[in-house]
């Protein structure tokens, strides 16, 4: 399955513009809050420097794109609805939404950082609303839906646990279905001092403690400051890295300006490829074509580097999920897959994944009858468990 990211937040922050600006599927975006009911679901990338260019090689791409020698690699991005608080209550459109998170890896929390909407995702005058107070709100409302989870039916979970002594497993019944994994659960009971606590001796504290190390350590986020091309959001964006950098990677972004920048690019307007500090005109473009795009250039290119979306989708997978991205060959030399496409297929996996693991993944076939690797570039052998390294291209041995 591939990774899935979700994009969260309170209503009208921008979060169908950025999965469309990510994944060029058009959807429903509106000044007013709840535009979006059901979930959007779609394909965006993360970008990497391809390894052809290194390796001069003219590259036949299959499970990901190839730009100018920017390899795509795909996600899967989800778009909810907006939360408000207390939605965990069942306010605004309640938390059905919450459960469409089960399957993301990570949340990107996009907020509004130009301040232009109130906690519920009114309108109001631009910065005139604290954006750090979304940032908060939004993290207890996610530990609130872990916490009601645990909490509806807790007697009897207790009850279990002090029958089987199997704190971990039953923890695991109730919160798989989240994408919570017993790992998670294990280094969460320890963080929170609970290892060796008796269940029935948990005060509600105790478990909040435990859901809030179980919610980041199963689904790390990063917050996009969004709408970053309005003039109040300077100021507002110096003041949330002031507040909250220990804590957060915040990336300044545009999702309208990446929005106008893709879809001018996929008309052959313009050249610009996504992540890119600039663009080129190709075409004699309409006055208020040329307007739009100075206003990108003065407030967000030249303010930021870039619109940040593309910049939001690797931080997140490569530096909060830890991924490394590896092309797996089948003929070293050549660099090419059985029908001589070169380079065709780039993964994402954990960083600390083995050669053997990834050859499961790539076929259990191959994973069984494992013998060694190669590392296509040195030619070297790769033991078993020899961790892999980014941008590795690899070939596996198997035994006959
Ligand atoms: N200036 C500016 N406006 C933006 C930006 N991104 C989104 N907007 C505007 O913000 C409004 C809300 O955008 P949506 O994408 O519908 O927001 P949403 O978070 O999906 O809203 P809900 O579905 O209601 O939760 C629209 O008017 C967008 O044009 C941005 O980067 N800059
Ligand atoms: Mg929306």
């Amino acid at each position: 399955m591939p990774l899935q990211l979700g994009l969260v937040g309170k209503p009208n922050t921008g979060k169908s513009t950025f999965f469309s600006a990510a994944t060029l599927i058009d959807v429903k975006r509106a000044p007013y809050p709840f535009t979006t009911i059901n979930p959007n679901i779609g394909v965006g990338y993360v970008r990497i420097k391809c390894i052809c260019k290194e390796l001069n090689l003219v590259d036949n791409p299959r499970n990901s794109i190839c730009v100018d020698g920017w390899r795509f690699i795909p996600i899967e991005l989800i778009d909810v609805a907006g939360l408000v608080p207390e939605a965990w209550k069942g306010k605004g459109l309640g938390n059905r939404f919450l459960d469409e998170l089960r399957r993301a890896n990570a949340l990107i929390h996009i907020i509004d950082a130009a301040g232009t909407t109130d906690s519920e995702g009114k309108p109001v005058k631009p910065g005139t609303h604290d954006p750090l107070v979304d940032i908060e709100f939004l993290e207890r409302e996610l530990d609130m839906w872990i916490f009601q989870i645990l909490k509806k039916d807790w007697a009897k979970l207790v009850k279990i646990v002090e029958i089987k002594k199997n704190v971990v497993e039953e923890l695991y019944n109730r919160l798989s279905g989240l994408g919570i994994d017993k790992e998670a659960i294990l280094y969460s009971l320890n963080e929170a001092d609970l290892a060796s606590k008796r269940i029935s001796n948990w005060s509600d504290n105790d478990l909040m403690n435990f859901v809030r190390n179980v919610r980041t350590a199963s689904k790390p986020l990063i917050i996009a400051a969004n709408k970053a091309d309005i003039d109040v959001a300077v100021d507002n964006i110096k003041y949330l890295m002031r507040e909250v950098r220990e804590k957060y990677i915040i990336v300044p972004t545009s999702a309208e300006a990446e929005l106008a920048l893709r879809r001018a690019a996929n008309k052959g307007l313009i050249k610009y490829i996504p992540g890119d500090s600039s663009f080129e005109i190709l075409k004699d473009l309409k006055t208020e074509q040329l307007r739009a795009l100075e206003y990108i250039e003065e407030k967000v290119l030249r303010r930021w580097g870039n619109t940040g979306v593309q910049q939001v989708l690797n931080r997140i997978v490569f530096e909060k999920l830890g991924m490394i991205a590896v092309y797996p060959v089948e003929n070293e030399n050549k660099y090419t897959d059985h029908r001589g496409n070169v380079l065709p297929d780039v993964f994402l996996i954990p960083k600390d994944m083995t050669a053997k693991e990834l050859a499961y993944l790539v076929h259990t076939e191959i994973g069984e009858k494992f013998a060694f690797a190669i590392d296509a570039m040195t030619k070297k052998r790769l033991p078993a468990d020899s961790v892999l390294k980014h941008r590795m291209v690899i070939k596996f041995v198997v035994s006959k």
